[in-house]
C-alpha cells in the first residue's frame, strides 16, 4: 500500500492535519490505536483560542468543525474568597470558542470520514520503519489481526506524549528540555453546572479552578502535592476543598465521574523532526494545563505542517518542510514562556507551602499589574487569544 502521508494518532493534531491534507488533494492514512467511541469521548481541553479558530476559517472548515460558545474576554478570579473579574483588552474579533476537545474531535472525524478520508481505528503495534530512507514505511496490525505495511513520503507523529513515533527516533538525535513545577493538579469532572465560563481561585490552601463543560457539568482543578494519591481524595474532601478555596459553597455538588492526577510540567523536544518523521502536538511538547494552550499548539503544528507538505507536493519546494521544526519551536517556546509565567503566578500567589513568602509577594504584584497597567493587560490578552 502507498500514500503520501501516514498520520499516527487521531487526536486534534492528527485529525486536523488529515482534514487539511484532504482539502489540498494530498493522500493520507490516519492510524489510531483506540476505537472511535473511545477517542470521541475522551474529555480534555476546553478552549479553542482565536488564532486556532481563524486557522480553521482559513482552511474553510470553521463552520463544520468548531462547536461551543464564544469565549468571553473575562476571567473570574477569586482572590482569598473575593471575586475580581478581569476583563482583557483585545483587538481580537472574538473568534475564540469555549468548545470541549471531544466535540472538536468528533466533528473533525465526521468531516474527514464524510469527505472520503481514510481513518483506521484499533490499529495495533504501529511501527515506523526506515524513517531516514527515501520511502519510509509504517507497519501495524489492523482490527482483524492482519499485519499491514504502508509506504509513504512522510510520517506525521501525532500520537501524543506516550506515542510510538518519538520513541522511534534515536535518543541522541533529540534534546529534551523540561521543567517540573513541583505540584500536581487533581482534575475532577462533575455534574455541577457553572454560572460562568471559568473561575480561578488564588488561596493559601492552593489553586482551584472551575471550567464549564457544557450546561450541566464542570471540570474542577485542585492544586495538590506530587506525592498525593487519587484514593486520598474522597468526594467529600474534594467538595470541602473546592468550597474553601473559592470561599463560597458550590451550589450543586453533583456526581463526580472522574478523578485524575496531572503533574504540572513543561517539555519541549528539539528538533521536531528526524528524517521523514515529523512530530506534532503533545508528541513534541507539553505545556502545563494552566495555560490552556496544549490543544492550540497542536493545532498550530498541524497548520504549519500541512502548508509545508502542500508546498512540497504541489511545487516541489521543500523550504517550508525544512523550516518546520524551527517555525514551530519558535511559537512553542513563546507559549512555554507564557505558560510558565501564568502557572507560577497563579500558584505562587496563593502558595504558603512550596515557594514561600517572597515569591508569593512577587506573584501578587504581577497579578495586580494586570489590573493596573493597560500594557500588561494587553500582553496577557494577546497570549490568551493566541495572537502573540
Ligand atoms: P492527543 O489528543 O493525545 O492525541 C494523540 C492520539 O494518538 C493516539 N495514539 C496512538 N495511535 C496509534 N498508535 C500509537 N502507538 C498511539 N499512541 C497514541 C492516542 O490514542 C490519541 O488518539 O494529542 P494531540 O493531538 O497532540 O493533542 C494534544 C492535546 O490533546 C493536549 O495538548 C490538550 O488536551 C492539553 N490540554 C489543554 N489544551 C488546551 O489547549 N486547552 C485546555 O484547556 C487544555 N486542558 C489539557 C487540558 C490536557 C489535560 N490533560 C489530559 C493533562 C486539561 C487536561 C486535564
Amino acid at each position: 500500500e502507498n500514500t503520501t502521508v501516514v498520520i499516527v494518532g487521531s487526536g486534534v493534531a492528527g485529525l486536523t492535519l488529515g482534514n487539511f491534507l484532504l482539502r489540498s488533494g494530498i493522500d493520507c492514512v490516519v492510524l489510531e490505536r483506540r476505537s472511535r467511541e473511545y477517542v470521541e469521548q475522551r474529555q480534555r481541553a476546553g478552549v479553542i483560542d482565536s488564532r486556532a479558530a481563524r486557522m480553521f476559517r482559513e482552511w474553510g472548515l470553521a463552520d463544520r468543525v468548531i462547536g461551543g460558545v464564544p469565549f468571553e474576554p473575562v476571567l473570574n478570579f477569586r482572590i482569598d474568597g473575593e471575586t475580581r473579574p478581569f476583563k482583557y483588552v483585545t483587538d481580537d474579533l472574538g473568534d475564540g470558542r469555549f468548545c470541549p476537545q471531544q466535540v472538536l474531535v468528533r466533528n473533525l472525524i465526521d468531516v474527514f470520514v464524510s469527505d472520503g478520508g481514510d481513518l483506521r481505528f484499533e490499529a495495533e503495534d504501529v511501527a515506523p520503519e526506515d524513517i531516514t530512507g527515501p520511502r519510509p514505511r509504517v507497519r501495524y496490525r489492523d482490527s482483524s489481526g492482519v499485519t499491514r505495511t504502508i509506504t509513504c513520503d512522510f510520517i506525521a507523529g501525532c500520537d501524543g506524549d506516550h506515542g510510538v513515533c518519538r520513541a522511534s527516533i534515536p535518543e541522541e538525535e533529540l534534546t529534551r528540555h523540561s521543567h517540573e513545577y513541583g505540584y500536581a493538579w487533581l482534575t475532577v469532572l462533575a455534574e455541577a453546572p457553572a454560572n460562568h465560563q471559568s473561575m480561578m481561585a488564588i488561596h493559601d490552601r492552593g489553586f482551584a479552578g472551575q471550567f464549564a463543560r457544557g450546561p450541566q457539568a464542570s471540570r474542577f482543578y485542585l492544586q495538590c502535592p506530587l506525592d498525593t494519591a487519587v484514593e486520598e481524595w474522597t468526594d467529600d474532601r474534594i467538595w470541602g476543598e473546592i468550597d474553601a478555596r473559592f470561599g463560597e459553597p458550590i451550589a450543586v455538588k453533583g456526581r463526580i465521574s472522574s478523578k485524575t492526577l496531572v503533574p504540572l510540567r513543561s517539555v519541549v523536544h528539539d528538533p521536531m523532526s528526524y528524517g521523514h518523521l515529523y512530530l506534532l502536538g503533545d508528541a513534541a511538547h507539553i505545556v502545563p494545563p494552566m495555560s490552556a494552550k496544549g490543544m492550540n499548539l497542536a493545532l498550530h503544528d498541524a497548520d504549519v505542517f500541512a502548508a509545508a507538505v502542500r508546498q512540497q507536493v504541489k511545487e516541489q519546494d521543500t523550504s517550508l518542510l525544512e523550516a518546520y521544526s524551527a517555525t514551530c519551536l519558535k511559537h512553542v517556546w513563546n507559549y512555554q514562556a507564557f505558560a510558565a509565567w501564568f502557572t507560577d503566578l497563579m500558584h505562587d500567589a496563593g502558595d504558603v507551602f512550596y515557594h514561600g513568602e517572597f515569591r508569593r509577594r512577587l506573584a501578587r504584584t504581577e497579578f495586580e499589574r494586570l489590573y493596573d497597567s493597560e500594557t500588561a493587560n494587553r500582553l496577557f490578552g494577546e497570549f490568551l487569544t493566541g495572537l502573540n
